[in-house]
């Protein structure tokens, strides 16, 4: 299970989950020199303008408002369609998910998962509506679309508000629609790990005029005017160094998505016939990110568990990520103040013991990948 004593690393060089992906340096530095001699760096400068058109234009989407991250995009959005009292969210995530929730004073109210779509079950959420509750917030894990059909007909059954964290799912397509384009508005992540960077950034995309309007005040301190607020806001917007990151990322994106596909194709070629490996599919009828490489360990049918696994893989510097362990509903400070949610969260449990995410994206080639398989294989106890 460990490396042999008195031996290397097989990869020299430690092998992260999140390497960034980076398009022409030479346009980017074009970008900046433009930057520089308008000197305009901030403030809904002429680089973001053109970042928000070319994005809405790529998911087929109304409006895009970029943002300094993810995190901020979904506190804008929760607060720009009026959510408040307890908002349904899968406990399955990214504790960013619920924090933007419980930081506005919202109760993030956990719901399961469904096994075969890793995102929110739309079966479970009614039974946690109570009259308190105003809203949904799905979560298109690994890129995986939520049940976007379900979860429509509960909000309008039950008069809620929907909002996606859509920060895993740029280029991702449910049903031949953008996502992007669901619920009252979807926030995106691009933040420097992500397919997609601009170094930190995010964005909310919406087809509703108002709300867009609202988000775009709300995103710069609620200032409609020189003089004039006309909203209580944050300091949300977006730097125009990000944008030239955006606007030289988003020139490589089907590249950076070629590439993960490739990835995503080795890994199955060479985890093929491991016995209690699964490595999470796509949906091969719609577009697909491939940004995350997701396995699942079946400590009785590998005959170890995951966190002997992803130490072992450490031992040999690949730096595998436990995304999402533990569920949102262990951490601090919702294990305090909701100490009885595990009880309905039986597949996150099981789930978030299982995962694995495996190194991908542009700075990984198939020769490390299969390198990493070989570790995986001869971690299996009994193996040669
Ligand atoms: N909702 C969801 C579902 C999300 O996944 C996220 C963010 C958000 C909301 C919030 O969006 P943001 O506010 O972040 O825009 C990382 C990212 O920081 C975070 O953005 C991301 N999700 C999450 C899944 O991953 P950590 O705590 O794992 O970060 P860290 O520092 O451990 O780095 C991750 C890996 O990336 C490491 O293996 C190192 C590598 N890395 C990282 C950076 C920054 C690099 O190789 N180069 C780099 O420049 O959260």
């Amino acid at each position: 299970m460990t490396r042999r004593t008195g031996t290397e690393p097989r990869i020299p060089a430690p092998l992260h989950v999140g390497k960034p992906n980076v398009g022409d340096l030479t346009k980017m530095y074009e970008l900046m020199q433009g930057m520089f001699d308008r000197g305009w760096l901030t403030n809904n400068g002429p680089l973001v303008i053109e970042l928000e058109r070319r994005l809405a234009e790529y998911l087929k989407v109304r409006h895009c408002i970029l943002t300094c991250n993810g995190t901020v995009a979904l506190e804008l959005a929760i607060r720009g369609v009026g959510m408040e009292g307890e908002v349904i969210v899968p406990s399955m995530t990214f504790v960013a998910s619920a924090h933007s929730l419980q930081w506005q004073g919202i109760r993030p109210v956990f719901c399961d998962i469904d096994r075969r779509t890793y995102c929110i079950d739309p079966e479970q959420i009614e039974r946690h509506i109570s009259e308190k509750t105003t809203g949904i917030m799905g979560v298109h894990l690994y890129g995986r679309p939520c049940d976007v059909t379900a979860i429509r007909r509960i909000a309008d059954r039950q008069g809620l508000r929907v909002i996606y964290d859509a920060c895993h799912a740029l280029g991702v397509s449910e049903g031949g629609t953008m996502i992007g384009n669901f619920g009252d508005c979807e926030v995106f992540s691009f933040h420097a790990t992500k397919l997609f960077n601009t170094f930190e950034g995010g964005a909310v995309t919406t087809n509703d005029d108002e709300l867009a309007e609202r988000l775009k005040f709300m995103r710069n301190f609620g200032f409609a005017g020189e003089d004039s607020v006309v909203y209580i806001g944050v300091n949300g917007k977006m730097p125009e160094i990000c944008a030239a990151m955006g606007l030289t990322n988003l020139d490589s994106l089907g590249a950076f998505i070629e590439v993960n596909k490739r990835n995503v194709d080795a890994y199955a070629r060479c985890l093929d016939g491991i016995a209690g490996i699964e490595l999470m599919p796509f949906d091969t009828r719609e577009a697909n990110n491939f940004q995350y490489v997701i396995i699942e360990v079946d400590e009785a049918a590998f005959g170890t568990t995951r966190d002997a696994l992803y130490k072992a893989l450490r031992v040999e510097n690949i730096l595998a990520r436990r995304y999402f362990y533990p569920g949102c509903h262990q951490m601090e400070p919702y294990r305090t103040i909701y100490p009885d949610a595990s009880a309905a969260l039986r597949n996150t449990e099981e789930f978030s013991s299982r995962v694995l995410a495996l190194p991908t994206g542009t700075q990984v080639s198939v020769a490390l990948i299969e390198t990493v398989c070989d570790v995986i294989r001869e971690s299996k106890p009994g193996a040669q």
